[in-house]
């Protein structure tokens, strides 16, 4: 076993997706799967994977410094890539301290251990959002890597606090980093708090669908194998001190995805309920993807119409998985969140 991985936040969506990508490309790599299990992970979801010789799921807080130190310290990792964070953005509006802590305290305890231990790669997984929006009358525009960064929520500024210590981690100590950003995600295992599983889970149950504001907010949707594709490659192929976006250039108004799965799954657009805008609420985000295609051969492989009904067919198979969920705290979050809204 020549090569050991730490990914954080690897029993939540993207993480795990990463997870099952590595394990499936890379047999002879050892996986180390370091998560706090905040309500929006789940260990059901890495249980296909839990008995292999070559990984191990370890419970604990990315902001935890002796923790950390501790799993380095047995591991000595040679690859971290970070997916560890606190995701959405309305909770970010509603309560926005625990994504600071996560988000740039415990990126910054990873990149200290990181250098304690002489890592050759600590990849940070950061977002799109990190440039703020662009205008929806201006579809020529799009986020280079040049982008100033220009965050608009809780969320999206302690993504961009965490790129900013990336990058002043590899100046000053020489920290061998990369950065993505990508696009918003979709695919198995997605949290049902986002828009594309919210509005499966909720078509299926013939609920309201809450459309924020008038539903032309525009997103550019990538599926998530095609994400994790892109960090395999800019982890290994990648450019120490580089930034590179990752996206699809799919753009679709939130609306047109709604009409989309009710569609899907033969459920009346009578169920669309048009609700009070989220605050501060992004425009649209579009990714250039030019620098990654140049320079790794990066291009997605699925297309829209094809990842969603994959998507869609997913949550059909594995309602046990999302069940379970929205059983739970989630509830009090829905309410809370969407109750009078
Ligand atoms: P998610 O919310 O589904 O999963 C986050 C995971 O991190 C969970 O398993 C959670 O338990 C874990 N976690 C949270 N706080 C932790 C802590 N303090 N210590 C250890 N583990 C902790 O998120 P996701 O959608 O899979 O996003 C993963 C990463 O990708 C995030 O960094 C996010 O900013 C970034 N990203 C997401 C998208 C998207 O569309 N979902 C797009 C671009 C970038
Ligand atoms: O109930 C809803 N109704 C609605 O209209 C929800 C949950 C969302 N929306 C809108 C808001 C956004 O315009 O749909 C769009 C997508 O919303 P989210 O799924 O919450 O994603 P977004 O805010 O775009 O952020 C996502 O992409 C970038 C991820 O959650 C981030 O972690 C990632 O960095």
């Amino acid at each position: 076993m020549n090569v050991v991985v730490i990914v954080t936040g690897g029993a939540g969506f993207i993480g795990s997706n990463f997870i099952f990508h590595m394990l499936a490309s890379h047999e002879d790599y050892r996986i180390v799967c370091l998560d706090k299990l905040t309500y929006a992970g789940n260990l059901s979801t890495l249980k296909s994977v839990m008995d292999r010789p070559n990984f191990r799921f370890v419970r604990l807080d990315i902001c935890d410094r002796c923790g950390v130190e501790r799993l380095f310290e047995e591991e000595k990792p040679d690859i971290v890539v970070n997916f560890a964070a606190e995701s959405h953005v309305d909770r970010s509006i509603e309560n926005p301290s625990v994504f600071l802590q996560t988000n740039i305290v415990g990126a910054g305890v990873l990149m200290d251990a990181c250098r304690k231990y002489g890592v050759r790669r600590f990849h940070q997984v950061s977002t799109d959002e990190v440039y703020g929006d662009l205008p929806l009358n201006r579809p020529d525009l799009f986020f280079t890597e040049d982008t100033p960064i220009h965050a608009s929520s809780p969320y999206s500024s302690s993504k961009a606090g965490a790129d900013l210590l990336a990058m002043a981690y590899y100046r000053t100590y020489g920290l061998p980093v990369t950065i993505s950003r990508c696009s918003n995600n979709y695919g198995p295992y997605h949290f049902p708090e986002k828009l594309i599983p919210l509005m499966i889970v909720n078509c299926l149950y013939d609920r309201p669908l809450p459309v924020y504001g008038e539903g032309i907010n525009v997103r550019d949707w990538l599926y998530v194998e095609d994400h994790c594709k892109a960090i395999d490659l800019v982890i290994h192929r990648g450019r120490v001190g580089e930034v590179y976006n990752i996206g699809g250039h799919n753009e679709m108004r939130n609306i047109d995805i709604v009409k989309l799965i009710c569609r899907e799954l033969g459920k009346p657009e009578s169920l669309i309920t048009y609700v009070t805008d989220r605050k501060g609420h992004d425009l649209r985000y579009a990714i250039d993807p030019a620098k990654i295609l140049r320079e790794l051969g990066w291009l997605p492989e699925t297309r829209f119409e094809d990842g969603i009904r994959k998507t869609i067919r997913w949550y059909l198979e594995h309602r046990d998985w999302w069940e379970e969920i929205i059983s739970g705290e989630y509830q009090t979050y829905y309410e809370r969140m969407y109750a009078n809204r």
